[in-house]
């Protein structure tokens, strides 16, 4: 069944975007599992230090909460320890801040053992300043005099959050490892490397199936994409090899949002590195949403965050099937797909050509029949367009990366 839970925020003066972000609150909370039985607003110029809401407005709450029969209160920002703990104290009911709420819904979707010692991380470490807080509380309360047994608790509560989160950290140290020996290996092929990055539900796991199905790849390659918030949680990389166009390895990732918690994105660290070690960014948009001009300038600074604003940046708008009349308003310099149809795909693998190739130059070579090393190496970089065998050895034409130019140059010959 599913929880049912009052939504609540306070709308601060200086804030222009408040709606949106409650609307957001409420698919967070359907994304796990919440039924939303009642909405409360406070509007103030800044949210209350001791206990969020002001004092009036905490009694209207608790007698809607009465009212409504709702289980838990979800709160449109991140709480501080001790307006939490006021907080439960006056209503006299489960607190879930917007923060514990992604992790929950983080928790949900873990599905590999990474993931889920990835969010398990994120959880102890928002956890922690929390208990600390507890226990200086406590401390203060005691007056530095006999520890109460509450304060040895929290010391003893203390401590194994402190070891379980060394453990977890061993945990997935192992893990990553051998992830990064897999990442190592990927790096010294010469396939360039592209990300797909966007904001959550964007549809970048909808546009790596798509270019999967294309590279006639087998079906147990694809990866789940579906209509929830954070459906991956993990770097899946997949190698799309489309007739007709240079191959590239692809890689899919966890989805942004608007004030991504910093647990989260500090416990996800070696996951996004996937996306800071790219050729490429693929920034995926999805146009029918009303508020993508935000969601992609949330994906902007994101990226800065996590120190990737240097990489090139291609973008593509999904989604268009759900868009009637976008004509005026596409942009030359932006690519516009429908990763649910054939729409825009070949021009996305196009324009991936295009980048893939922009710096290089058209050459022929000649190579003896007993060269075939050389001549095998050089169709692992080139991009091959004529081969003619003729009795003094096999002539080829095409394109090559300048900056391998030179391992070559001995066999580059007139043209044919
Ligand atoms: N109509 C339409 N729906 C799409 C398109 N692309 C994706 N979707 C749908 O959008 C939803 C989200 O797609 P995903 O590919 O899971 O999105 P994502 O960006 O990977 O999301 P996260 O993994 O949560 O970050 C799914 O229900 C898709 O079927 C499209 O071009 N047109
Ligand atoms: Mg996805």
């Amino acid at each position: 069944m599913r929880q049912r839970v009052l939504l609540a925020g306070i709308w601060e003066q200086e804030n222009s975007d408040f709606e949106r972000q409650m609307d957001e609150l409420r698919g967070l909370a359907d994304a796990c599992e919440m039924e939303v039985v009642d909405v409360m607003v406070q509007k103030l110029p800044r949210m209350q230090p001791a206990s969020y809401f002001g004092s009036g407005r905490l009694l209207e709450i608790k007698e809607r909460l009465a009212e409504s029969e709702a289980e838990a209160v979800v709160l449109l920002h991140e709480c501080t320890p001790s307006q939490l703990r006021n907080l439960e104290r006056s209503l006299n009911c489960r607190i879930i801040d917007r923060t514990q709420l992604i992790l929950q819904i983080f928790e949900r979707r873990a599905r590999t053992k990474e993931a889920r010692i990835q969010v398990e991380m994120a959880m102890c470490q928002y956890e922690l300043p929390r208990l600390m807080h507890a226990s200086d509380h406590w401390s203060r309360q005691a007056g530095g005099r006999n520890k109460g047994k509450g304060e040895q608790q929290l010391a003893l509560d203390k401590r194994a959050l402190q070891r379980r989160i060394t453990s977890l950290k061993r945990e997935l140290a192992g893990i990553q490892e051998k992830k990064e020996t897999q990442r190592r290996f990927r790096q010294q092929s010469p396939l360039k490397k592209i990300a797909l990055v966007g904001y959550t539900n964007a549809g970048k796991s909808t546009v790596l199936n798509h270019l999967l199905m294309l590279s006639e790849q087998a079906k147990e390659k694809q990866v789940l994409e579906q209509d929830l918030l954070f459906a991956t949680l993990d770097t899946n990389v997949r190698l799309i090899q489309v007739k007709g166009h240079t191959p590239f390895l692809l890689s899919d990732t966890v989805g942004f949002l608007e004030h991504l918690p910093k647990p989260l994105l500090a416990a996800f660290d070696a996951t996004l590195k996937e996306v800071q070690k790219a050729d490429l960014l693929l920034h995926i948009i999805d146009i029918s949403d009303p508020q993508f001009a935000i969601k992609r300038e949330v994906t902007i600074q994101t990226l800065q965050r996590i120190g990737c604003a240097q990489l090139p940046c291609m973008e593509v708008y999904n989604k268009v099937d759900l868009c009637s009349d976008l004509q005026e308003e596409k942009r030359n310099d932006a690519l516009y797909i429908s990763a649910h149809s054939e729409e825009g795909m070949r021009q996305l693998l196009t324009a991936l050509d295009a980048w893939q190739w922009e710096d290089s130059v058209a050459l022929s070579w000649r190579f003896a029949y007993d060269q075939q090393r050389e001549l095998s190496s050089l169709y692992t970089y080139a991009d091959i367009e004529t081969r003619t065998e003729k009795e003094n050895g096999i002539y080829l034409q095409g394109k090559l990366p300048s900056k391998r130019r030179s391992q070559f140059r001995g066999y580059e010959c007139e043209e044919i």
